[in-house]
């Protein structure tokens, strides 16, 4: 019988690639940015305007759940769609990079990883199975094996044991996930700035025959050229019939010039977090209205756009709602950038139909030369 997960790609123009992931709960755009939703909520958001908006696929948190409410319970509440009502596909990270980033003490050996969790202070411990194990009770469609991710800079040996421990976790995720037809889960590139480091990851992935691969290990503090260059050299080492997901990324700058090597998916908070913070993004550049120049700015955002937030309030009103820490600003500006990465993505799948990805990717990069507008 034949997988009812299936990538497809349906054009491609230079290494730029459009495609669709199609599983049962639906079909995934690609290229495609993933809102993030990390506690079973895309903060300050209803889903029903994030799917408005246009994402196919929403990415929840395997540490966050785990933590609270716990997998076992949502298990019992009938799965993560179904408690969020989300009825669309979700991928979820494997936990590994979140326990790195926020849980208190934490110890790393061959098994798993132990950790104090960040809600009250209670031990954990996550093994790759586990991993795969709390990612089947969430009921998510894209599964993400446990890894080891290196913030850089570090010393070569610290990588390299890192990533040679990420391949034999991605083994026994492989083997604890199984045959689930359908469902997918992705391998994880690791191997820090190292491009000898980066081949030998992907190409042991490649042959471990997965569905879906991801770069990891990136936009973890080393320069963006550096980034791009992991690019250049680790694309090319991936099966080319399978989805490639680069990790935690990015600006509306990184995406383009991932996507023009070859990159198919992407999270990253940068468009709800920095919402809630105050800043908007648009066609036009980015807009801090925290900034008193925007106290009497009767203009809206960007009266051109296909999102209210951006059309139908005035600058006057969000910079009084976000200095006012009011929460509605921070759902009007996540919307409005929502909507602008959204809007992003669909600019970039139509320009690769249409061979005009390098024209696209210029014109969008000249509106973010300008800066702060
Ligand atoms: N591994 C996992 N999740 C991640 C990363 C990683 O390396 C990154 C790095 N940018 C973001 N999220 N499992």
């Amino acid at each position: 019988m034949t997988d009812r997960f299936q990538f497809t790609l349906l054009a491609t123009d230079g290494k730029a690639r459009r495609g669709q992931i199609s599983m049962p709960r639906g079909i995934v755009r690609t290229p495609a940015f993933m809102p993030v939703g990390t506690v079973g909520t895309v903060k300050a958001m209803y889903l029903t305007q994030v799917r408005e908006l246009g994402a196919d696929i929403i990415l929840g948190n395997t540490y966050h759940l785990m933590l609270r409410p716990g997998a076992e319970r949502v298990a019992r509440l009938g799965g993560l769609h179904e408690l969020i009502r989300w009825p669309e596909p979700i991928l979820t990270d494997s936990g590994g990079f979140q326990v790195m980033s926020l849980s208190g003490l934490r110890k790393l050996d061959e098994q798993g990883v132990t950790f104090k969790s960040h809600v009250d202070g209670a031990l954990h411990h996550m093994s790759p199975e586990r991993s795969i194990e709390i990612q089947g009770l969430l009921d998510s469609d894209i599964q993400m094996q446990l890894d080891e991710c290196v913030a850089l800079p570090a010393e070569r040996s610290e990588i390299e044991r890192a990533m040679e421990l990420s391949l034999r976790w991605a083994e026994r995720c492989k083997v604890a996930f199984g045959d689930q037809p359908g469902k997918a889960m992705f391998g994880i590139v690791q191997g820090g700035d190292s491009p000898e480091l980066r081949v030998r990851s992907a190409e042991a992935l490649a042959g471990l025959d997965l569905k879906g691969y991801a770069v990891g290990g990136l936009a973890v503090g080393e320069p963006q050229e550096v980034m791009l260059d992991m690019l250049d050299i680790t694309c090319p080492a991936l099966p080319f019939d399978k989805p490639r997901y680069l990790m935690g990324v990015g600006t509306p700058d990184d995406i383009l010039k991932s996507v023009a090597r070859g990159i198919d998916m992407f999270d990253c908070v940068m468009p709800t977090r920095s919402g809630r913070h105050g800043l908007a993004f648009t066609r036009h550049g980015r807009v801090n209205l925290r900034n008193a120049r925007h106290a009497e700015d009767p203009r809206p955002l960007d009266e051109a756009s296909s999102c209210p937030a951006a059309r139908d309030y005035s600058r006057a009103y969000l910079h009084h709602l976000v200095r006012s820490n009011e929460a509605l600003g921070g759902m009007l500006l996540t919307w409005n950038n929502l909507a602008y990465y959204q809007d992003l993505m669909a600019g970039i799948r139509a320009s690769i139909e249409e061979g005009r990805f390098q024209s696209f990717m210029e014109e969008t990069q000249e509106t973010w030369a300008r800066g702060d507008i």
